[in-house]
């Protein structure tokens, strides 16, 4: 296994920006896919994130021409032939706890995708809360192709994002498509000109290390849920997210900066 602490090659790079932070995937020679050390640096990075009260935005991108392939399939591969590798703890141990920390997360997360997004990577992404795309990045459900189900939510991303038709003519065909298509289909929020990626990225975590931090958290937690919630849980929901939104000082400030008709000056208190 490769060390966590290998400062010439680590899985993952981090950056402290002003009020947020940027993750990026750090393996391009395999096209950022997983494997064990990539999962737990990036674990750590996201906990450090959360825990940062300054941080009140996350962007994930990837190294290289790639964002992500998903699982590293060279550690995969069964030792002889007709050996079964069977699988079910990776996503117990590493991809599930993933996606479900980033919906969780607190604070929105941005995800720039520079190419191909692969397999686990392709969901990785859909699990952020803004999806931007180069504009010759592409996404395949790379999994049907070798037997395998989409995981780490994409058989509960794809149905909701692109609807039942798309979701089952993406995962079983597993053929890819454009960032173009991608966004036209729902999948993602844009797609941008590939020169303009990183400045855009840069460009809308600004925007949200200056925003009411505590209300985008409530916001992506009552659309998390909505998923799952009927219209009377949701009416329900929203009382008591909106209840804890207005006793937050970001919300009073908001008021007072409309009617003082000047740009509100937002504390991020989460
Ligand atoms: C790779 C990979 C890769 C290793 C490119 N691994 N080396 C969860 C739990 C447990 C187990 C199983 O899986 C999961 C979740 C999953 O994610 S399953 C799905 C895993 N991913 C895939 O099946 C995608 C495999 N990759 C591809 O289909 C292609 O590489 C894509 C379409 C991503 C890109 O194609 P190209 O642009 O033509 O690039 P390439 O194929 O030439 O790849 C470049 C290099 O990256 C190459 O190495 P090489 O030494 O020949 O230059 C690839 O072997 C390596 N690579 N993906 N997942």
């Amino acid at each position: 296994m490769a060390d966590l602490k290998d400062i010439n090659n680590p899985p993952i790079l981090t950056a402290k920006r002003s009020g947020y932070r940027i993750i990026t995937l750090n393996r391009p020679e395999r096209l950022n896919a997983f494997n064990e050390p990539m999962h737990l640096a990036l674990r750590v990075a996201l906990m450090d994130a959360e825990a940062d009260k300054e941080c009140r935005a996350l962007l994930i991108t990837g190294a290289g021409r790639g964002f992500c392939a998903g699982q590293d399939l060279t550690t995969r591969l069964a030792n002889e032939p007709g050996e079964a590798r069977v699988l079910g703890g990776a996503l117990e141990a590493y991809y599930n706890p993933l996606i479900r920390r980033m919906r969780a997360m607190p604070i929105p997360i941005v995800c720039a995708v520079n190419g191909v997004a692969a397999g686990a990577g392709a969901n990785i992404a859909l699990a952020c809360d803004i999806v931007i795309a180069a504009r010759s990045a592409t996404f395949v459900q790379a999994f049907a192709r070798i037997g395998l189900i989409p995981d780490s939510g994409g058989t509960w991303f794809l149905p909701r994002l692109a609807g039942d038709a798309r979701a089952r003519g993406l995962a079983m065909l597993a053929d890819a498509i454009s960032a173009e298509q991608a966004e036209q289909w729902g999948l993602i929020w844009k797609v941008v000109d590939d020169a303009g990626l990183q400045t855009e990225a840069d460009t809308i975590c600004q925007r949200f290390a200056r925003a009411p931090t505590k209300g985008l958290g409530l916001i992506k937690r009552a659309l998390n849920e909505s998923a799952s919630n009927t219209l009377d849980q949701q009416l329900d929901l929203e009382r008591d997210l909106q209840r804890e939104a207005s006793m937050n000082p970001d919300y009073q400030e908001g008021v007072r900066a409309f009617f003082e008709k000047r740009k509100p000056n937002y504390s991020g208190r989460r």
